[in-house]
Formats: structure tokens, sequence, C-alpha cells
């Protein structure tokens, strides 16, 4: 692994080692919170538990958990451990499950985060020769404000291009030779499409992608490296715990290393909240051990994912989550099955369409309805022998087999299913109207 700043020493220290150091800081941190945010102090002093009694990690599991409807009761300044005059800023939610959850940061902890994307910039291959093309959204959403200060910490050149527009990103790749690109995999796709149809691929520089902030499979990053002729890096975060960064991929792309000087992750039996061995399918907690304006401790992010301590040949030590496998409230029970939206995505994209899907669920005369719209490819569009009705009972079978229900399917001509700038929205359920 080549050496530069943005590679410390922490990134290849040795568990016990990386253990020592959050149990120290983990004892620091128990003090801060407990001092200063009186809806967690009454969480500890219900259960009993003082700050004394936390001497290290392995004293993690008797804290209580925070989980997000916690945030929202006490929202917006319930869960900030210092004055107002130490915070410079603040990021949010997008609010679309329910109230926003508000962010505060010290400068520190910019720096911290700044600097956590910047690891992920370098283990995507980037360095000041780089430019760095940022298309994810700006303002309140951490993706732009997070990778802009990590590839400004690089000492890329940054073009803090923000999402849309999808012309004026393509025209600044060929002007300005952007070399690496940083968005959601859906818009990826979407610019992947658009660089397709202008011909524009041999005009342009990239040679890496980092994309995050939504679920995506690896059938999905084999058609986003074909499109764009790069590597595909997973990036992973959420606004509660930072934002982009507390987990990234390096060149093995085989799970994203979580940035363990910063934060503790768990895996929990996410229904008896019993933390499950390595290796186990369960909901991700984390605990922040660095930040000070927003320091959560134990948050349930109720993402569904593994977490692997196998030797990674990139030489880091930090533990890797593999890819989240969806969020306990993504999944959807329909006609009393558990239907993940990613199951779906994988069964279409077996079969060689792209991620251009829209799930609608519905419910008629008391009946569950599902109903699955998928785009053929221009390329199934404009073979003679592509028949729409055969392609549809191929779908069906794959999700009958797959999900043990019927589910409707229409196939649609390419360009009829809306694209995404941001964050895909993947499932319509109208049957939430109703409740
Ligand atoms: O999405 C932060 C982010 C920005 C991450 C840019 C990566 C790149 P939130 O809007 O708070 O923050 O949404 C967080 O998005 O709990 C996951 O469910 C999902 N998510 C984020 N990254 C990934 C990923 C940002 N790589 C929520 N794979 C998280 C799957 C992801 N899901």
């Amino acid at each position: 692994m080549a050496k530069n700043y943005y590679q410390p020493e922490i990134e290849t220290m040795p568990l016990e080692q990386i253990q020592k150091l959050q149990s120290e800081r983990l004892v620091e941190q128990v003090k801060h919170v407990y001092a200063n945010v009186a809806p967690y102090r009454r969480k500890m002093d219900e259960i009993g538990v003082k700050p004394e009694d936390i001497k290290g990690i392995d004293d993690l599991h008797k804290l209580p958990f925070i989980t997000k409807d916690d945030l929202r009761d006490e929202y917006p300044f319930g869960y900030v451990a210092v004055p107002m005059e130490e915070c410079v800023r603040i990021q949010s939610t997008s609010g679309t499950t329910g109230r926003r959850v508000v962010a505060f940061y010290t400068q520190e902890d910019l720096d911290v985060w700044e600097e956590c994307c910047a690891r992920a910039i370098v283990a995507a291959g980037g360095s000041n020769k780089d430019v760095c093309h940022v298309c994810y959204g700006y303002g309140l959403f951490t993706g732009g404000p997070g990778i802009n200060g990590g590839s400004h910490k690089v000492g890329a050149l940054t073009l803090p291009m923000s999402s849309g527009n999808t012309e004026r990103q393509i025209q600044f790749m060929e002007d300005l030779g952007s070399t690496i690109i940083c968005c959601t995999p859906s818009y990826a796709l979407n610019l992947g499409e658009a660089i397709q149809e202008k011909g524009v691929k041999d005009k342009l520089k990239l040679k890496a992608g980092i994309f995050g902030a939504e679920p995506w499979t690896e059938e999905m990053r084999r058609d986003i490296e074909d499109m764009l002729g790069i590597k595909a890096y997973d990036i992973y975060g959420l606004t509660e715990i930072s934002g982009p960064g507390v987990s990234f991929e390096c060149e093995e792309q085989a799970g994203m290393h979580i940035q363990e000087d910063h934060f503790i992750a768990e895996i929990i039996n996410p229904e008896t909240g019993e933390v499950l061995p390595e290796g186990s399918v369960g909901e991700l907690v984390f605990t922040c051990i660095t930040k000070k304006a927003y320091p959560l401790l134990r948050y349930r992010t109720r993402d569904l994912c593994i977490l692997t301590r196998e030797k990674c040949s990139c030489g880091r030590t930090h533990v890797r989550m593999k890819k989240p496998k969806g969020r306990s409230d993504d999944m959807m029970v329909v006609k009393g099955v558990n239907v993940w939206p990613s199951q779906i995505e994988a069964v279409i994209l077996k079969q060689g369409y792209q991620a251009n899907y829209q799930i609608i669920v519905d419910r008629i005369n008391n009946r569950d309805r599902i109903e699955l719209q998928v785009e053929l490819t221009p390329e199934m569009a404009a073979d003679p022998e592509t028949n729409v009705k055969k392609k549809e009972n191929e779908i069906k079978t794959g999700l009958k087999s797959m999900l043990g229900i019927g589910v409707e399917v229409s196939v649609v001509p390419p360009k009829t299913i809306v694209r995404s700038e941001g964050k895909a929205v993947r499932v319509i359920d109208k049957r939430k109207l109703y409740e």
C-alpha cells in the first residue's frame, strides 16, 4: 500500500492496538455524554449504569441503545453535547420516513469526517493528481459536503457539481478531465446511459467512482464499471454518525473497512438487541468515540449486514462490513411474505436488465398486489427477436422462485421509468396511504 498522509498508520494498526485505543476513547466519550446529554443520562440511570462501569470495549454492551425515534423525540437539540458556540455546522436527514434528524458538528468533528472521506478517496486510488467530480447533492445532505471536504484534504482538484443537469456534468467531465466520479450508484447508471448516448466515453478520463448512499448490488457494480470504464468503489455512512466515510472499500472491493479509530461497530439481533458473533447477519450499531457535538452511543442504524475480520490483502486491519442487505424498514410484507427490493433487483439484473425498475405495492379488495415495472435495455428493444410477453414470464418465474409469491410484471420501453439524480425511490407502497 503506497504511503501518504491519508493512509495513516492507524489504518494498518494491529487489532489489539486498535481495540486499546477504542477502549480509551470509549471511556472518555461515555463520561462526556453522561455529563452533557440529558436524555442519554436518563437512559443510563434507568438501567443503573454509571460512566465508571464502562472500563473498555468489553463493557460496551452494558450501554443503552439510541434509535432514530429517540433523536426525533429530542429534535433538534436534545442529543447535542457541547454548547452551541462550539458548533459550526449542521447537516440533516431527508425526513422522508418521518421528522428530520439534525446532526451538529464542531470544527474538530468536521475535520474527522473529512479525514474519513479523504481516506476513502485515497483507497479508491485518489491523490492530488486527480480531478474529483462530486455530483452528490450539496446542502443538508451529507454526500456533497463530506466528499468535497475529503477531496480537498487529499489535494485533488474538486468539482462541486452537485446532482442533476446531466448534460453539464458530462461537459465538465470532458472539459476538465474528471478522473474520479462521486455520486449515488443509481445516478452513475443514469450518467452512464447519457454518456453512451452521446458516444463520448472515449473522450473521458474517468478511472474510478465512489458510490454510496443507497443499496446496490454486485451486478449493478459490473454494469456501472462497463458503462463508465472505471473501477467502482462502495462507500457507506449516515448523517447521524457523520455522513459518508464511516466505511469504504479498498482496491479489493470486498467489503467496506469501518474507520475503527472513530467508530465502534456491533451487529445485534434486531428483535432482542443481543450482540451477535462475527459473521452473523444482523442490525449494524455504531458508537462514535471521537465526535464531540453529536456523539451517539450504540446508535441502531436499521441497516442489516455482516462484519468480517478476515485479513484483507490491502493491508488495512479495520473490520469490514459487507454490502448492507437492506434496511430493516425497507422490508415489505406482501401477501404475508417478507420481500426486499434487493431480492427483486438481483433477479432482474441476473436476467440482463439494468437497475431501471419500479415496485408498486397496493391493496385491492383486502388483498395485496405487487407489481414490478422493468425497462428493456436499448439492445433488447432494438432486437427484433425480443418478445415482451416471454420476457415478462421469465421475470415472473425468477421472482416466484426467489420470493415464493406471484408478482405482476410489466416490461416497458427504455426511458419510461423516471431517472434518479440522488437516492433512487424504487418502491411505491400505496398501502401506506390507507393506514
Ligand atoms: O446517505 C450518507 C452518504 C452519502 C453515504 C454519500 C455514502 C455516500 P443518509 O442520507 O443519512 O446518509 O442515509 C443513510 O443510507 O443508513 C443506509 O441505509 C443507506 N446507505 C448509505 N450508504 C450506503 C451504501 C447518507 N454504500 C442511509 N450501501 C444508511 C447501502 C447505504 N446503503
